[in-house]
C-alpha cells in the first residue's frame, strides 16, 4: 500500500543572510509518524501550484505569517503583521486545486484562515482590534506544548469523532487573526467561549479540517492531538488508493 504524499507549502524565512524555503520540523515529524510522506512545496512561483498539486495526495497548510488582506478584498490595518503574498497566492491556489481534485486538506492556524479565504470567506486582521468585546489571550504566553484556552466542539463533527466524543478540549493558541465571515462550503466545528472560531470543516464531505490551534506542538503530550494529523494522513491514503 503506497504511503500518501503530503504537500506542505514552504514559508520564506531569512536564516543568517540567506532566504530559505522552510517548513516546521514538527509538521514533518508528525506526518512521517502518521504514515505519510511529506513533500515541501516552494512558494515563490504561484503559477507552479498546479504542477505541485498533481504530485500530492493531501495538502497540509501550516502556521505562518498574516495573510495579506487584498486576498479578501481589504486594505491593511495598522495591527497587521508581516505578510508574504507569494505564499498567500500559492496556498490559496493549492487549496482551490485540492478542493477541485477532492484531495484532503488539513489547516493549522494560518492554514485555517487560508482555507476560509480561498473558499470565499474572510478573516479578522486583528482580533483584539476588530472584535467589539474583550477576547481571550489568543497569543498565549504559556509554553507551546500546553493548552491555554478551551474550545467547544460541535456535535456530529469530524473533530468530535477524532476527540472520541468530547465536547470541550483545552488547546494552545498562537494567533491574532481568525475566521470572520465563513466560506459557504465550510461549517464551524470548534469555537472558543469568547466567540472566536477555532475550527472549520467541509460541510458536505470529510475532505477539509482546519484548526486554529497547533496539534503538531501538542501531540507529544496529548495523543488526541496526534489523531488530528493521523486522521488527515489516513483520509489522504483513501484518495491515493
Ligand atoms: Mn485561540
Amino acid at each position: 500500500m503506497a504511503k500518501p504524499i503530503i504537500g506542505i507549502p514552504a514559508e520564506r524565512r531569512l536564516v543568517g543572510d540567506s532566504y530559505r524555503n522552510t517548513v516546521n520540523q514538527n509538521e514533518v515529524v508528525a506526518v512521517v509518524k502518521a504514515g505519510g510522506v511529506p513533500v515541501i512545496i516552494p512558494t515563490r512561483e504561484p503559477d507552479l501550484a498546479a504542477e505541485y498539486s498533481e504530485l500530492i495526495d493531501g495538502l497540509l497548510l501550516p502556521g505562518g505569517p498574516d495573510v495579506a488582506p487584498r486576498f479578501f478584498g481589504e486594505e491593511p490595518i495598522p495591527q497587521m503583521d508581516e505578510a508574504d503574498d507569494l505564499l498567500d497566492a500559492t496556498e490559496i491556489t493549492l487549496t482551490n486545486l485540492a478542493v477541485a481534485a477532492r484531495k484532503p486538506i488539513l489547516g493549522i492556524c494560518r492554514g485555517a484562515q487560508v482555507v476560509n479565504i480561498a473558499l470565499g470567506g474572510d478573516i479578522y486582521q486583528d482580533i483584539a482590534t476588530q472584535i467589539d468585546h474583550q477576547t481571550y489571550q489568543h497569543h498565549q504566553t504559556a509554553p507551546s506544548d500546553q493548552g491555554s484556552h478551551y474550545v467547544d466542539i460541535a456535535e456530529g463533527s469530524m473533530l468530535q469523532t477524532i476527540f472520541h466524543g468530547q465536547s470541550r478540549v483545552l488547546v494552545n493558541s498562537f494567533h491574532h487573526q481568525s475566521v470572520r465571515k465563513l466560506a459557504p462550503q465550510l461549517k464551524v466545528t470548534a469555537t472558543a467561549g469568547d466567540g472566536v472560531i477555532e475550527a472549520v470543516e467541509s460541510k458536505d464531505n470529510d475532505l477539509i479540517l482546519a484548526v486554529q490551534w497547533h496539534p503538531e506542538l501538542l501531540y507529544k503530550v496529548n495523543a488526541d492531538e496526534f489523531a488530528i494529523i493521523e486522521a488527515f494522513v489516513n483520509r489522504s491514503k483513501k484518495v491515493s488508493e
